[in-house]
């Protein structure tokens, strides 16, 4: 099937110092590796090109750029146009650890001046990366030092660089990779309309769309005290969950990380009743409703019927599929959890880039 003629593609440069934690990143957000592997991983050659399809018809052009100096050399001269042009995001990755701070950021600043004569209109997101390595306590005000210092470098991108502490032992990488897939999003605003008024349909709490390869949160509804919730950072968390459950249910059955697609999951407490499930082929829709069966069933049945309208926004080309088909398809996925759903997680070239579908 030929998906891609209405597909938005996005060209992302990966960037920053060699060792700062780039290709480590890009494996455990999209090759489903986990923290451990990545000391598996050798330093970069050149760039490595990976297309990796995404919800709401968006293909990332993910360009993960080797830091080595003779490289980046390269990439301000001779590859200029080439690297720099047509870009809609940059990700620069910091190493917070790094010794040689003042010169990451005079590489940064020639990358910036690179990028807007290029792609003025790019968007930038700064990662200021290890920060496990740093003391608990010393974490925030080491955070904003740092910002601060390379928001001055950053010449006409100052206004709207956004910065995010990461690190790839905690859940910090899954919230800043949300943000930046949620701006490359072409339809988030659609996709947020429709789950709202879903959220108001089966009364739920909360509602959290997640992108099912990457485990990633697209969006969610919050809807009356649940606004109060303490955990805030529960989005990324469930992620972080989610992913581990892959790896586990890979690792038990044999298959591949990226076929291991989650079914369902169901909390139910006196206090609150909480499940997640399959929504379309791409996503997985958790939902938090009130402790009430007829609640739960009737949010079920709701969520099935909503299922087509959510299939057009995912992959707008792709035929919608009828609400027996959802069905039948639904009846399914519990097999999947063993068997390996509808996608092809293998990867192109390299073997880590991420499939969306299987034809
Ligand atoms: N402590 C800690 N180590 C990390 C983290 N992320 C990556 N690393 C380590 O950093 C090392 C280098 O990571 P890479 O991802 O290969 O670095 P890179 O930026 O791709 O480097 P080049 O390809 O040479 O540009 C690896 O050995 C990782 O184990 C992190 O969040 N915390
Ligand atoms: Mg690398």
């Amino acid at each position: 099937m030929n998906t891609g003629k209405r597909q938005k593609q996005r060209k992302v440069l990966l960037m920053g110092k060699s060792g700062a934690g780039k290709s480590s990143m890009r494996s455990i957000v999209f090759s489903n590796y986990v923290a451990k592997d990545v000391r598996r991983l050798g330093a970069t050659i050149d760039v490595e090109h990976s297309n990796i399809k995404f919800m709401g018809n968006l293909m990332l052009n993910l360009w993960d750029c080797g830091g080595q100096d003779g490289f980046v050399e390269n990439y301000l001269t001779h590859q200029r146009n080439h690297v720099f042009g047509s870009v809609a995001v940059l990700i620069f990755v910091f190493d917070i650890e790094s010794r040689e701070f003042q010169a990451d950021v005079v590489s940064y600043s020639n990358i910036i001046r690179a990028l807007e004569e290029c792609s003025s209109g790019a968007k930038v997101f700064c990662l200021i990366h290890k920060m496990d390595l740093v003391q608990a306590r010393l974490r925030a005000q080491l955070f904003e030092e740092r910002a601060d210092y390379i928001r001055a470098a950053s010449e006409g991108f100052k206004e709207t660089v956004d910065f995010f502490p990461t690190s790839i032992w905690d859940q910090s990488l899954y919230k800043a990779w949300t943000q930046i897939i949620y701006f490359l999003i072409p339809n988030a605003a659609t996709i947020e309309s429709l789950l709202q008024q879903l959220a108001e349909v089966i009364d739920a709490r909360e509602l959290i769309l997640y992108e099912r390869t990457t485990c990633l949160m697209v969006t969610h509804v919050t809807r009356g005290t649940e606004a109060q919730n303490p955990f805030t950072d529960r989005f990324e968390r469930i992620s972080s969950i989610l992913k581990t459950h892959k790896q586990s249910m890979a690792k038990h059955t044999g298959i591949p990380a990226g076929s291991a697609n989650f079914a369902e999951m169901q909390i139910k407490t006196g206090r609150f009743m909480f499940f997640i499930t399959r929504l379309t082929e791409n996503t997985n829709l958790a939902a938090s409703i009130p402790p009430s069966e007829q609640v739960f069933n009737a949010a079920r049945v709701n969520i099935l019927l909503a299922r087509p309208r959510f299939a057009e926004l995912d992959i707008a080309s792709r035929p919608r599929p009828g609400i027996q088909q959802a069905f039948a398809h639904s009846a399914s996925a519990e097999s999947d959890a063993v068997a390996g759903g509808g996608r092809g997680g293998e990867g192109e070239g390299d073997g880590w880039a991420v499939e969306g579908f299987v034809a």
